[in-house]
């Protein structure tokens, strides 16, 4: 069995950084973040940004500093979010394939999202994708339901592999509106996955460490960061982004599966080098 790819989500489109002052939310704290990331054993970053002021934004000069500072900083596969916040246009969020990352989301469907609804028309996601593919850009498919991985086939049937010819899907367990984050969910969503195909998942919120270490013990690779949670533990505050790259490395070790490094991550996902 391979190691674990080991993905973090430093920001999100959804915490204030008025309520969440570590929130990296400048380009000089994402950088910080991701460096301290990769020391703790990440080997991928899924990239939302913030403007000037703290507010998510898609603007594509950002984006593209973004890209270049990482790449400069790191040797992190980075992944630019075309998920963004559920307020973005599709026009904006396709634009995000522009800054040339790695790697860029492609969520399989629309989604209940807490309160707001999570848009993604089929003609939508089809259009990432074929996108995706001219630019040579490597999808992550994003699934927050079980269903939407029946989407996933269909997409994959009518309209081919993506750039690098791997599938690689990420489980977003526990928003609400979605599927749950527990070990039941993930085993029947790996019942739906299409043949091949790579995994890792993330848990929200308090589903974060079942599902960590239901993804180890399936064979997962994992997403972890403060997109995703804010806790670290019941009544404890995370830390900083790193925090929980430590966690998941010290899980991923004591499971006989540690930390790949990026480059190993290239060759698991299909990046060229
Ligand atoms: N912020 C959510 C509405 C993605 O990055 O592709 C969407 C999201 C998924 O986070
Ligand atoms: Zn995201």
């Amino acid at each position: 069995m391979t190691g674990t790819l080991i993905t973090v989500a430093p920001t999100g489109a959804e915490h204030a950084k008025s309520d969440v002052p570590n929130l990296p939310v400048t380009l000089d704290e994402l950088v910080a973040e991701a460096v301290a990331c990769e020391a703790a054993g990440a080997a991928m970053i899924h990239v939302h940004i913030r403007g000037a002021d703290t507010k998510p934004t898609l603007d594509l000069g950002r984006l593209k500093e973004t890209v270049a500072a990482l790449r400069e900083r790191t040797d992190l596969v980075v992944q630019l979010s075309t998920g963004g916040a559920v307020t973005d246009p599709e026009a904006d969020r396709l634009r995000v394939l522009e800054a040339m990352p790695d790697s860029a989301s492609c969520t399989m469907g629309t989604v209940n999202f807490g309160d707001d609804v999570f848009m993604n028309r089929w003609e939508f996601v089809v259009e990432l994708h074929r996108r995706m593919r001219e630019r040579g850009i490597v999808p992550e498919y994003e699934i927050f339901d079980v269903g939407q991985l029946a989407s996933l086939r269909r997409l994959l049937d009518e309209h081919g592999l993506p750039a690098g010819g791997k599938v690689h899907v990420d489980l977003v367990m526990g928003v609400p509106g979605g599927m749950p984050g527990d070990t039941e969910t993930l085993v029947a969503a790996l019942r739906a996955i299409p043949p091949g195909a790579t995994f890792s998942a993330t848990g929200i919120g308090r589903t974060t460490v079942p599902v960590l270490l239901a993804s180890l013990s399936a064979g997962g690779h994992v997403r972890v960061g403060m997109e995703d949670t804010v806790s670290f533990a019941r009544g404890e505050r995370v830390r900083d982004n790193a925090q929980l790259v430590e966690r998941a490395a010290a899980f991923a070790t004591l499971a006989q599966r540690p930390p790949l490094t990026p480059s190993e991550v290239r060759d698991l996902i299909g990046v060229a080098e």
